[in-house]
């Protein structure tokens, strides 16, 4: 018997009809469930490393059952054409920021309240807790879905092209980028700056040309967006915690079955729990590196800025707005605010 030479083997697949390659049994079928996600952020980020590691659970626990296609980067528009999207169907999944989604959720945005949280303990008892869950039931009433663990985003801090912010002085008529998200924008406004919202996938170049001459994010994402690039100056204000809720269009998570629930959900979860971690690790090294980059780093005196959204109505607008529940839950999380 003559052993086949990878030539003649080439060779008489050539010959072959591809008819014949559907036809083979291990030709992976197509899935029940054929499930897109949506997300902003880079390939390099946590967020989209823990996501594919739980679509391949997903994957592997359904026996092919489910497919879930992950669109990193803003591949299907920006946050606003996502939230839409998600919300007629168009994709199943997106994590949008608290600040985002708090345009179609306003008490969404309560995680984002100026100054509110003083470290990762008082969040995770706040989003884990009565605060994520109020949250999660108001999400449900725009026909959403959202999952019980929060993704990390972090500490938000304030970069600029031009001189270090030092103190709430330092905001006066500053153009600082912020997310499409009412809280910031009035958060900024607050503090005299001159906020404009883009989405995040106009920010670099809006740098780049001096549209805006400051923004403000977690240090993964301006390491990951490479916003040290055309940013010269980074001020510790943590002025903001922010986070991802991972959801799903209402209508097509209520089509799938008991057991692809328990699936998903706990895989979706776990993976959260993780992308959780990662940022923890990642915010022990990541301003060492951005330093190497050549970002000039900062410490501030909260004090100043949250005395200044005191003097500017700030916390009593917000607590007004979000109502004295949602707003109990906060202060039962973090203290008193206004
Ligand atoms: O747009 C931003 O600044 C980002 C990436 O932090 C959010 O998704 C809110």
């Amino acid at each position: 018997m003559t052993v086949p030479t990878r030539r003649s083997v080439l060779r008489s697949l050539a010959a072959t009809p591809a008819i014949s390659f559907i036809a083979m049994p291990h030709v992976a079928r197509a899935a029940e469930f054929d499930l897109k996600y949506g997300n902003n952020l880079p390939l390099s980020h946590p967020l989209n490393i823990r996501a594919q590691e739980a679509a391949e659970r997903i994957a592997k626990e359904s026996n092919g059952r489910v497919e879930i296609k992950i669109f990193p980067n803003n591949q299907l528009g920006g946050d606003t054409d996502m939230l839409s999207q998600v919300r007629n169907g168009g994709i199943t999944f997106f994590t949008p920021s608290a600040l985002v989604i708090a345009t179609l959720v306003p008490v969404a945005a309560i995680n984002a309240v100026g100054f509110a949280f003083a470290d990762y303990d008082q969040v995770w008892k706040a989003m884990d807790g009565k605060v994520g869950a109020h949250v999660r039931e108001a999400i449900a009433k725009a026909n959403l879905f959202a999952f019980e663990k929060m993704w990390d985003n972090g500490f938000r801090q304030m970069t600029t092209s031009g001189k270090p912010i030092e103190t709430a002085k330092d905001m006066a008529g500053l153009k600082i980028r912020v997310p499409v998200s009412p809280l910031s924008i009035s958060m900024f406004k607050a503090l005299d700056a001159a906020p404009a919202s883009l989405q995040f996938s106009e920010v670099y170049s809006a740098l780049q040309t001096r549209v805006v001459d400051a923004q403000e994010n977690p240090l993964p994402i301006i390491q990951v967006a490479k916003l040290f690039e055309v940013q010269k100056n980074c001020a510790i204000s943590n002025h903001i915690w922010d986070g991802f809720w991972f959801i799903a269009n209402g209508r097509a998570w209520r089509g799938l079955p008991a057991d692809i629930q328990k699936i998903v959900g706990d895989a979706i979860n776990d993976a959260g729990v993780k992308q959780r971690g990662d940022i923890k690790a990642l915010n022990a090294t990541v301003q060492a590196d951005l330093q190497s980059k050549g970002l000039a780093f900062n410490k501030t005196d909260p004090e100043t800025f949250r005395a200044k959204l005191r003097e500017a109505g700030f916390y009593k607008e917000w607590q007004e707005r979000f109502g004295a529940e949602a707003w109990g839950l906060l202060e039962g999380a973090v203290g008193k605010l206004a």
